[in-house]
């Protein structure tokens, strides 16, 4: 999916690199701190050696059993939280797999009573219960935080202080009935005070839910976890003023007016829910109204909301929404199940967005869009999530997760859909680069460090920091590698089974893995493994050609290296598509191969086959292909058709001969991407070892036929002259180098530019258009190459070619163009991009979302000192540590620029480890994927990993530290 790319390369920034954005003027505005009820003593339950070296928080500490039960009954005037010994206080708790129960009780209807109001709102519930096991006698507990409990009945009878048990965390009633019961429970909330926005809060005045994955619990005391699916009714009570539009899940039954300016809405879900897909929505909206007809004849009606000023910028998501509804129904057969779609767009928000059932909730940065505002890459992003939101009706909704653990069953499988979807609209080949280029620039590292987890985790304290770039990209892999096995029919068919069998059900990722097995009587050997083991997979590859037996022999052996928790691992089921190339560059026509003792025939004998797939489940084998008559240079892995690291015997020869001839168009982008990681790491070489940098002419002559190749897509082409990352390139190095890599970049990035200047030039030239702005693939890869070009050019430091940057700024007419122009001129410092910037932002000052690619841009220079500049735009009265996006683009961005982030002098890491701390007095989720950006620090030189553990260190004895970023700092320094 095309969710939010933050700049930022922690972990669970880059899935979320669905999303991206909060600010801060640490401090500007008062900070509220009603955390309260849920402080503890941090305590790691991880690692034994960390309790005695380091001070766990301890501030706040308060629980509110006993303030709690005093104002039973009655709506307190009391402050609720009440201050508790620290040796009462709850230690972080970690969670495992292995330990996952039944519930005792289940609930069949849930009818919710909100009534909203600035200094308080109150939340009243009525659950219908019943016991799993008839005349069990289990205690129900309910999670519950950052809330006071007014009272409690069951079966209508109030309950007495004995009859339960309240705790910072929990309320437990000890002796339920035996039978069906009803429990009723009021309690109040403060969500203007909410600023970890997750449960009820308010963003720009509007109330708003966020409930996955635990915030229903600060909403309501509940059975917050997933396997709990009931039906909801939701009636909301409101000033009519303040809050003149009220939504909720499913259907609006009822709505009226109230004595005092009030009014309320009753809303019916008919499908049953698990409680993180519950959402509320209050304020002062407007929507873009539209219908989409399914193919069975439901009209539907979807409407997007946002404020008023902001309705004509929400085109794009309205046809994105319906191109997914679309493709849903023609890919898979899905319909969408209800009358109504809405989707509200919100300024705070700590991801993209968020598949509540039929009232999506989006971060404004993925909903708003006009060609003036938003880049091609926000429109594809917006694309890809209004996509991946509404897919998550069927595949997370109607079937959901038994556990958190299983978070990977939805959003792998989301992603995968997000994906193809994505691809059907654009451009196959160059979708697939950019999701391959994302795993490798952020899952690879984290399999790789010490956050590396399973696609399905074994266990977790914060639940939140595992929406990762493992779990959503790798997972997604791992799912494309069912359909690159089965095929689409038969993936198709094992979709059909899984809906089959589990509709309406919480089920896990055996039961995924079963439906694709017994849908197609398929063997999938080891393949569950995928599932339990962390770590990227190295696969090394030697070929060798018999000229006088004609057989091609392919040499596979693997490896999984060692994680946290992991130190052994078996070998995985690794599907390779392979295709061979004759000397003319075309596919030679594959008979059989022979492997493990036997001929197996890959072709048809209507059909001849110019590719296939091998299924490498061993440490080590080997496939031999006959008939092979001439030595052929073999394309490995086609389409990337494995998420594992391949190291394979091909000269460079070989893969120029693969950039020019592949048939497979991703692994002519990728044979471009070996040579340039094989040339950057030994211009990295020479770097430290002081010696004069030069470039491989072949380098040059390869990546210029490709830029002067009229018949390949133009995007295509954008992609396949954009060198690696320098995280890619520091990923593969023994000690990351930061300095080194980015000057070898640098160098080669300004030899390209100058040695294809006249090249470079023309594709600028070829390249503009006077027509209206057009999202579509042929517009967006025109843009994307002419402004590839111009980056090269900007790299140059002329004045002309400046001149040329400053033109194609001045005259744009679009965001992409613009925006593209504008950084071509801020790589080089000076007073063309001081003036360029601030006129930049006088021109955009007025819309955030353009402000936030304002201050990213500048957070990510690669400047030296840029820190300094940084500090100075938490200052900037458009910054606010409370939004998100905005702490993103800032914070974020930094993290993303390896000079001044790894600065020797570890300004950067202090710079980090100072907000990390004031960003989780606010908004631990925010705070925790901030931390996330220290936790390779051992990868670096020892300088800096004294320097970076020292902020870690001192990030861990903070009083206070939310679980969140506990479980990030510890984990890092484990
Ligand atoms: N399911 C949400 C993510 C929720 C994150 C909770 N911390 C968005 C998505 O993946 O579709
Ligand atoms: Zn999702």
């Amino acid at each position: 999916m095309a969710r939010l790319i933050l700049p930022c390369k922690s972990s669970c920034l880059a899935r979320t690199s669905l999303l991206g954005l909060i600010s801060s003027a640490p401090v500007k505005r008062s900070v509220c701190s009603v955390k309260s009820i849920s402080g503890y003593r941090c305590f790691s339950a991880l690692e034994a050696t960390h309790r005695r070296n380091y001070r766990f928080p301890h501030s706040s500490p308060y629980r509110a059993t006993e303030a709690s039960r005093r104002v039973i009954c009655s709506v307190a005037t009391e402050p609720f939280p009440k201050r508790v010994e620290e040796s009462e206080m709850d230690a972080p708790k970690e969670i495992f797999l292995k330990d996952y129960k039944s519930p005792d009780y289940y609930f069949d209807t849930v009818d919710l009573r909100f009534s909203l109001g600035e200094e308080k709102t109150i939340v009243a519930s009525k659950i219908t219960v019943f016991p799993r096991v008839e005349g069990s006698s289990a205690p129900l507990v309910l999670n519950g935080v950052d809330q006071k409990l007014i009272s409690i009945k069951v079966d209508g009878k109030e309950l007495k202080e004995g009859d339960y048990h309240l705790d910072s965390r929990h309320l437990t009633l000890q002796s339920p009935p035996q039978g069906k019961f009803t429990l009723e429970i009021d309690t109040e909330i403060q969500p203007q005070n909410n600023t970890s926005l997750e449960g009820l809060y308010k963003s720009s005045g509007n109330f708003c839910t966020q409930c996955e994955a635990e915030g229903f619990r600060k909403i309501t005391f509940y059975q917050d976890r997933p396997d709990i699916m009931a039906k909801y009714t939701c009636r909301i009570e409101a000033d009519k003023l303040l809050y003149p539009v009220l939504l909720s899940n499913g259907n609006l039954i009822e709505q009226g007016t109230l004595e005092g300016g009030k009014h309320y809405a009753v809303w019916e879900d008919p499908f049953k829910k698990p409680c993180y897909l519950f959402a509320l929505v209050a304020g002062q909206l407007e929507s873009r109204d539209d219908t989409f007809v399914t193919r069975s004849g439901r009209k539907v009606a979807l409407r997007i909301w946002t404020p008023a000023e902001d309705v004509p910028k929400t085109a794009h998501a309205m046809y994105s929404l319906k191109a997914a509804m679309k493709w849903d129904e023609d890919v898979f057969g899905l319909e969408y199940d209800l009358d109504l779609f809405n989707v509200v767009a919100v300024p705070d928000f700590n991801m993209g967005a968020m598949e509540n059932k039929s009232l999506n909730i989006f971060n404004s940065k993925l909903v708003l869009a006009s060609p003036e505002t938003a880049s091609d890459a926000d429109y594809a992003a917006i694309l890809g999530v209004i996509g991946h939101e509404y897919f998550h009706n069927w595949t997370g909704n109607r079937v959901t997760c038994r556990d958190w653990f299983q978070l990977s069953l939805k959003e792998g499988l989301t992603v995968f859909r997000d994906q193809e979807f994505s691809s059907d609209m654009g451009s196959r080949t160059v979708k697939r680069i950019a999701d391959v280029s994302k795993l490798r620039n952020y899952q690879f590292p984290q399999d790789a460090g010490p956050m590396a987890h399973p696609v399905r985790p074994h266990s977790y304290i914060k639940m939140d920091n595992f929406y990762t770039v493992t779990v959503y990209e790798k997972g997604a892999e791992v799912v494309r590698m069912y359909k690159t096995l089965l095929g689409t029919q038969g993936f198709r068919k094992g979709m059909d089974l899984y809906f089959k069998r589990h509709d309406g059900q919480a089920v896990t990722c055996e039961d995924f893995f079963a439906a694709m097995k017994d849908a197609n009587g398929a063997d999938f050997a080891n393949f569950l493994q995928w599932y339990s083991q962390a770590g990227t997979p190295v696969v090394k590859v030697t070929s060798s050609y018999n000229a006088e037996a004609h057989t091609f022999s392919l040499k596979f052996s693997q490896e999984v290296p060692p994680t946290p928790g992991q130190l052994v691992k078996e070998p995985m089921f690794i599907p390779v598509a392979v295709g061979l190339l004759d000397s003319s560059g075309k596919d030679m026509p594959l008979s059989s191969v022979y492997h493990d003792g036997t001929l197996q025939s890959v072709a048809s004998i209507s059909q001849p086959v110019l590719s296939t797939v091998l299924r490498v489940t061993k440490k080590e084998e080997e496939f031999v292909f006959c008939d092979i008559f001439e030595r052929p240079i073999p394309s490995l892995l086609r389409g990337y058709s494995a998420p594992v690291r391949l190291e394979s015997d091909l000269s460079d020869n070989d893969l120029f001969f693969l950039l020019a001839h592949d048939s497979d168009e991703f692994n002519r982008w990728e044979s471009g991407q070996v040579l340039a990681r094989k040339l950057m790491l030994s211009l990295v070489a020479d770097f430290q070892q002081s010696k004069p940098l030069t470039l491989n002419p072949k380098f040059v002559q390869g990546l210029k036929s490709i830029l002067c190749d009229t018949s390949l897509d133009k995007e295509f082409i954008a992609k396949a002259i954009t060198l690696p990352g320098e995280g890619e390139i520091m990923d593969m190095m023994e000690v990351a180098d930061p300095d080194a890599v980015h000057a070898v970049r640098t160098f080669i990035r300004k030899e390209l530019a100058s040695q294809l200047k006249s090249e470079f030039l023309s594709t600028v030239e070829n390249n503009r258009s006077s027509e209206e702005y057009v999202f579509d693939h042929p517009n967006m890869a025109r843009r994307a190459l002419k402004n590839t070009a111009l980056a090269y050019l900007g790299s140059l430091e002329d004045s002309e070619m400046t001149e040329l940057a400053l033109h194609e700024y001045k005259t744009a007419t679009n965001m992409t163009d613009q925006f593209a122009a504008l950084s071509a001129i801020s790589q080089n410092p000076g007073k063309t991009r001081d003036d360029v910037l601030a006129d930049f932002y006088t021109k955009w000052q007025h819309n955030y979302l353009v402000v936030n690619k304002w201050f990213a841009l500048q957070a990510m220079s690669n400047i030296p000192g840029n820190v300094e500049n940084v500090r100075k735009l938490l200052n900037h009265p458009a910054f606010d540590l409370r939004n998100p996006n905005k702490v993103y683009s800032l914070i974020g961005g930094f993290c993303g620029s390896p000079v001044n982030f790894h600065a020797k002098d570890g300004s950067g890491y202090k710079f980090l480890g100072e907000i990390v701390l004031q960003l989780d007095k606010l908004n631990p989720q925010v705070a925790s994927r901030m931390v996330s950006a220290f936790s390779r620090w051992r990868r670096f030189d020892e300088s800096r990993q004294t320097l970076a553990k020292q902020q870690l260190e001192t990030i861990m004895s903070a009083n206070g530290l939310s679980e969140n970023v506990f479980e990030i700092a510890s984990k890092s320094l484990a």
